[in-house]
């Protein structure tokens, strides 16, 4: 291929040539991008085969890690990065006149994911690779991901996303290795040698055709695979509306559900979920069965983890392709199948709890629905065997009851662990949520704190931030994040201080460019640059942030002498579209920008900024260019959080409850270091009890709460008073579910402490530089390696010689 900047630059040159049939002079950006992109992925193809034939060869066991989302964000800077190669490349580019993050930019930023838990597995994809250890993908090929939102007046307006628009240079089709999955018909039973088999008949039979894309791991010859899969029309199927059958079959993999926090009742999702699974447990045994015959051993050369409840169905399926297909015992192969499969819990939002009516579920997955029935009764009889009379017990843990299949109760009884993603999120589970399966199963729950490849959080997203600490400590924190912490022997010198407050000043500068751009709004580089960026929910609380503003702006315009430390508000986020709460925040929060961007006094102390349309590649532009990172949920309610991390690890200090990843921020790096404030995670869970909270309490005796309330509805923002009662009733007539009031009082206290804390820059500088040297702790290398020895018991393959 190239092995330096002048063979890079021949073959760039005759390859443009012949892959677009144009000259260089007439090429466009996107005809660059898709020369570079298939040069690239052509060099990575041979490391590609020599890891999966080097995988073949030392039978080592294998992770699938199956996942409705994967959240995998722009890859050729990041490949180019990982193979070592982006600095001849970008050095030839620039020879030609040509800039590469041009050419990055032109590439689409595939969305297959809603937020936190679709991101998590493509940071996990990404130290798998990096760690040598042999981890794959599962997911779906939507050919729609998550929707491009746009900002009309104020309001969110959903675009379907069209990242397969033109073309992926990263996926090879693999027409070869499809499978068929089955919907709907029934069930057949016949008695062979004396015991009863099951068929199911009269299906409608479904293509899954695998895309895989090469998952590149850093500085190392190791290439994963994600197989993403397809949904087709079989060919040859004698369908009397073989239109309808085509659409119906094609709309499986249309489209990406924009909520991963609410249980979609959906027969379409239920479909989604199963031709995943299914797809994915045949393509599991089918390359097992190319080296070994006896699947009673399959648990000990295979471990399949599935990403929250959505691919529970790995259970059931993968039962019936042991029962069915492979002719193992009930037992046998549910000795195997419990020893696969692993489960991770993202949340404990009852929303979010998966329960799919059996009315549904049964003429759908007739089989499936057989055998998670046949599970579930022995699984009953176990109870009553440890728990004889205690129906409300039963009854409480049963898989199937009320006429519902509850999804987590199934991954828990099929499972060798579960895991929490945070300390406080797994405790959560044991002693509360999942009480009942903690006692029953102790040994199988565990807790697996979150983290975040600092390879595209730092090493690509803030190349300054990188330079600056490789100047300093040198570069072993690269591959061993937790190094990091040497950075602390170097607080005391006044450079370091001065080189931090530079690059951070030159990302905000670069992220103000972007906002003058996209907003029209000058925003003042002197000012705090104070984030919040993630999914719009009632529960992160995007609505404190806002009443903050509002109360700064309200003193601001009372006391002509009250003067605070300049500040940039700067949200993004993207609501669900049948979110209705969660939407009217987002106008809220324009209508708030409104009133203060064009308030002559109020907007030179702050301004509010919304960026559009908050992705993977735009979330790589704001973290390097935060000074405060808000992670302000009700306690006890984001599991894990992983944008916390993001922050800390660019430098960014937290205003957070102590909540999910937090807590264990905070005592990596000490009290002083974070700013904390707000119930604790024991205080909401007794309230929640107890039913002591009356918001209108606080409403009455707070007269900035009552102000800023009063405003929603008062005409203040909007002629039309109506426009956001229903936030004003979501905090006073339905006694504000989250604790906004509650937590309004001390919040305002610690945003004064952190505009004070701010006028200290060394100290800030400092305590900013304490947050990057403990982030290590938080790399997805840590978490990966832990589920890697704990769960499944895999170990890295390195190349011999
Ligand atoms: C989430 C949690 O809400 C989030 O706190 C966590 O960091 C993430 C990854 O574990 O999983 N759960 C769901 S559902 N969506 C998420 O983002």
């Amino acid at each position: 291929m190239f092995s330096n900047k002048d063979s890079f630059k021949e073959c760039f040159l005759k390859r443009l040539e012949s892959m677009c049939g144009k000259g260089f002079e007439e090429s466009t950006t996107r005809d660059k991008y898709h020369t570079l992109g298939n040069m690239v992925r052509e060099y990575i193809s041979s490391k590609w085969i020599e890891t999966n034939e080097r995988y073949r060869s030392e039978s080592q066991k294998q992770v699938y890690y199956l996942s409705i989302e994967f959240l995998l964000g722009r890859l050729l800077g990041q490949n180019l990065l990982n193979l070592q190669i982006k600095d001849i490349v970008e050095e030839g580019l620039k020879e030609l006149n040509i800039s590469l993050s041009e050419i990055e930019e032109c590439e689409s930023d595939p969305a297959l994911g809603n937020g936190g838990l679709g991101r998590l597995a493509a940071c996990f994809l990404d130290s798998l690779a990096t760690l040598n250890l042999p981890g794959h993908g599962y997911g779906i090929r939507y050919k729609h991901g998550l929707f491009d939102q746009k900002i009309v007046d104020g309001y969110q307006v959903e675009l379907p996303e069209q990242w397969l628009r033109h073309g992926n240079v990263w996926e090879v089709r693999k027409p070869d290795e499809s499978v068929e999955i089955s919907f709907w018909g029934r069930v057949e039973a016949s008695t062979h040698n004396g015991g009863l088999t099951f068929k199911h008949v009269d299906a409608q039979k479904v293509l899954a055709v695998p895309y895989d894309m090469p998952v590149v791991g850093f500085e190392v010859s190791t290439v994963n695979t994600l197989r993403l899969w397809n949904a087709e029309p079989e060919t040859f199927s004698p369908h009397q509306d073989i239109l309808s059958y085509k659409r119906e079959t094609e709309a499986i993999t249309d489209f990406l559900y924009p909520d991963d926090t609410y249980d979609e009742g959906k027969i379409l999702r239920l479909k989604q979920q199963y031709f995943l699974v299914s797809a994915s447990i045949q393509s599991i045994i089918a390359s097992f069965k190319k080296e070994r015959s006896n699947l009673r051993e399959l648990h000990q050369h295979v471990a399949i983890h599935i990403n929250d409840t959505h691919p529970a169905m790995a259970v059931p399926e993968l039962m019936r392709i042991l029962i069915d297909v492979e002719g193992l015992s009930w037992d046998e192969a549910w000795e195997v199948t419990s020893q696969t499969v692993s489960y991770t819990n993202h949340t404990i939002l009852a929303e979010a709890l998966e329960k799919w009516p059996i009315h549904l579920f049964k003429p759908l997955l007739p089989r499936i629905y057989m055998i998670i029935e046949e599970i579930n009764e022995r699984f009953c009889a176990e109870l009553w065997a440890k728990y004889p009379g205690d129906w409300h017990r039963i009854e409480h843990m049963a898989i199937i009851a009320h006429g519902l299949v509850k999804m987590a109760h199934l991954a828990i009884v099929g499972s060798s662990s579960i895991n929490g993603v945070a300390k406080i999120h797994s405790n959560i589970l044991k002693n509360r949520e999942m009480k009942s399966f903690y006692e029953f199963y102790p040994w199988k729950f565990n807790n697996k704190t979150n983290g975040i490849s600092h390879r595209r959080w730092l090493l690509k997203a803030n190349p300054e931030l990188t330079a600056l600490i490789k100047n300093t400590i040198g570069e072993e924190w690269v591959r061993s994040p937790e190094k990091l912490i040497d950075l602390k022997n170097h607080l005391h010198q006044s450079s370091l201080i001065e080189q931090f407050a530079a690059v951070k000043r030159k990302r905000k500068e670069i992220l103000a460019n972007k906002i003058a751009e996209k907003n029209g709004i000058i925003v003042d580089l002197d000012s705090i640059f104070d984030v919040q960026v993630k999914r719009l929910h009632a529960y992160k609380r995007q609505l404190l942030n806002v009443l903050h503003i509002m109360y700064l702006y309200n003193r601001l315009k009372e006391d002509v002498n009250y003067t605070i430390q300049p500040r940039t508000f700067i949200f993004g986020a993207k609501a669900s579209p049948t979110y209705y709460y969660a939407k009217k925040i987002i106008k809220l929060i324009h209508s708030l920008a409104e009133k203060v961007n064009k308030d002559p006094r109020v907007s030179k102390v702050i301004k509010v900024v919304f960026m559009e349309n908050y992705r993977v590649s735009l979330a790589e532009g704001i973290f390097p260019a935060a000074d405060v990172s808000e992670q302000i949920s009700t306690a006890s309610k984001e599991a894990s959080g992983t944008g916390n991390m993001k922050f800390m690890m660019n430098g960014a200090l937290t205003v957070g409850t102590l909540d999910g990843a937090n807590i264990e921020m905070m005592e990596e790096i000490g009290k002083e270091n974070i700013f904390t404030f707000g119930l604790t995670a024991n205080d909401v869970l007794k309230y929640e009890e107890n039913g002591r909270y009356r918001s209108m309490e606080y409403y009455h005796h707070d007269q900035r709460i009552r102000q800023v309330v009063d405003q929603l509805t008062n005409g203040f923002f909007s002629e039309d008073e109506g426009e956001f009662e229903s936030i004003a009733d979501s905090l006073l007539v339905q006694n504000d579910q989250y604790f906004v009031l509650r937590d309004f009082a001390s919040y305002i206290d610690v945003q004064e402490k952190v505009g004070l804390a701010y006028q200290d820059r060394n100290d800030w500088y400092e305590k900013a530089l304490i947050n990057i040297s403990h982030s290590g702790l938080f790399s997805s290398d840590r978490t990966i390696s832990q589920y890697a020895d704990d769960i499944w018991k895999i170990s890295p393959s390195y190349v011999k010689g």
